[in-house]
């Protein structure tokens, strides 16, 4: 059996970004205009008018201050709400692989490795682009890398889940390195109509080279142990797919887009992920308190807080339990990714930090790691 280790990570950020007030402008003219060609109704009470959305309420519940998106014209266009993406000709490369592919070069470049060194690629995301061929072959042959490539789909823990796969290949012997490629275009997905929950995803996507420890550059991280959990919920759903077509579905019926009990979710996760957490921390001999950084999935501060709190007994510091939310929003699978990417470089030999992923399904992924 091979010692694995993270050898690098890689980000794609998209070219655009909307800041709250930008977001809310939007979504109130919106709702504004609404509510006057509805008027009578509202007046009737036969109609509910549509209540504004404001910034104070997003930064205190969220703790998010802009987001990153491929395309924002369409998002604030009163009448479309949903960003403008060109569809593309399957000769020219899908814009997940594209994003993908750039992630992928950056970790490969951090890592001084060349295409020829990996022998297979995850795709691990939330939501996809299309169902064949897979988004993770297009981009292993757009890298040249021969070997081998599949989807996989574990929403907010996508990635979490792709590491342990990307283990599980290397240790064996049967893969000497995998990228895990995380494109997160979640602006699609989203209803950007609906205020409780407009403001809360962004586009980014993150890569992440796992390859055998004897081969990773000085300074990687060696993967301790990985640990996954999933317990089925509806609380965070999204029920479009291949048989809506067949159902006479509207592609803007509102379950054909993400939807949530934020509030349910947030009180039976928070727990859950706490004790997975310290449970897989004790398994590997380690308490909360031995470790120096929590890469924690990025979906709401608060969360973060709470979950920190339970871990510690007391709160967190930035630097034990860092947030990029607040610049990049809930990306999906690649928040805790983007955290462990933009927060690692002050990490000494032997120092242990976590990894820890939560979200639909539920599920939960945690890695630990130790600075070679
Ligand atoms: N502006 C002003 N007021 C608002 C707004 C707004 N934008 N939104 C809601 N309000 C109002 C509500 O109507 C409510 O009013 P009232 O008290 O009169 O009913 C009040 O503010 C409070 O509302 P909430 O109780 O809903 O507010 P919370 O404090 O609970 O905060 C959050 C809402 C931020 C959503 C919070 O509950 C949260 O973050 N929960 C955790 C959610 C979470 O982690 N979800 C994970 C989802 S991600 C995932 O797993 C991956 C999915 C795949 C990606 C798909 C891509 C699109």
């Amino acid at each position: 059996m091979h010692r694995v280790a993270i050898s690098s990570t890689g980000i794609y950020i998209p070219p655009e970004v909307i800041t709250n007030e930008e977001l809310v402008a939007a979504f109130n003219r919106f709702a504004e205009q609404e509510n006057s060609t509805h008027a009578a109704a509202i007046a009737a009470g036969t109609h509910q008018a549509i209540p504004l959305s404001s910034v104070e309420f997003i930064e205190k519940a969220s703790g998010i201050k802009r987001r990153y998106v491929m395309e924002k014209s369409g998002i604030l266009d009163p009448q479309r709400m949903r960003p403008r993406l060109k569809a593309r000709p399957d000769n020219e490369i899908s814009l997940m692989a594209e994003i993908g592919v750039a992630a992928a070069r950056d970790a490969l470049a951090r890592a001084g490795k060349q295409p020829q060194d990996i022998d297979g690629v995850f795709c691990a995301a939330a939501n996809m682009q299309r169902a064949y061929p897979a988004m993770a072959v297009e981009i292993q042959t757009a890298l040249g890398i021969k070997g081998f490539g599949f989807d996989m789909n574990v929403a907010c823990s996508s990635a979490t889940f792709g590491i342990e796969m990307a283990v599980n290949a290397v240790k064996p012997g049967s893969a000497r390195a995998i990228l895990v490629v995380d494109p997160e275009i979640t602006s699609p997905h989203l209803a950007w109509k609906d205020r409780d929950c407009h403001f809360i995803f962004g586009d980014v996507c993150t890569a992440v080279l796992v390859e055998r420890l004897e081969n990773a550059p000085a300074g990687a991280f060696e993967v301790l142990g990985t640990r996954l959990l999933t317990t089925f919920s509806s609380n965070i759903r999204n029920n479009a797919g291949f048989m809506s077509r067949a159902e006479d579905r509207d592609p803007e019926d509102r379950d054909q887009l993400f939807y949530q009990e934020g509030r349910k979710v947030f009180k039976e996760v928070c727990p859950m992920a706490a004790e997975h957490m310290s449970k897989h921390l004790a398994d590997l001999g380690f308490t909360p308190q031995d470790v120096r950084r929590f890469w924690l999935h990025q979906a709401n501060l608060a969360m973060n807080q709470l979950i920190s709190r339970k871990l510690l007994g007391r709160d967190a510091t930035p630097e034990e339990a860092p947030v990029i939310l607040n610049e990049f929003a809930n990306t999906a699978s690649a928040g805790s990714i983007i955290a462990f990417h933009r927060h690692h470089d002050d990490f000494k030999a032997g120092e242990v930090g976590m990894i820890c992923s939560f979200g639909a399904g539920y599920s939960i992924g945690s890695v630990v790691l130790r600075r070679t």
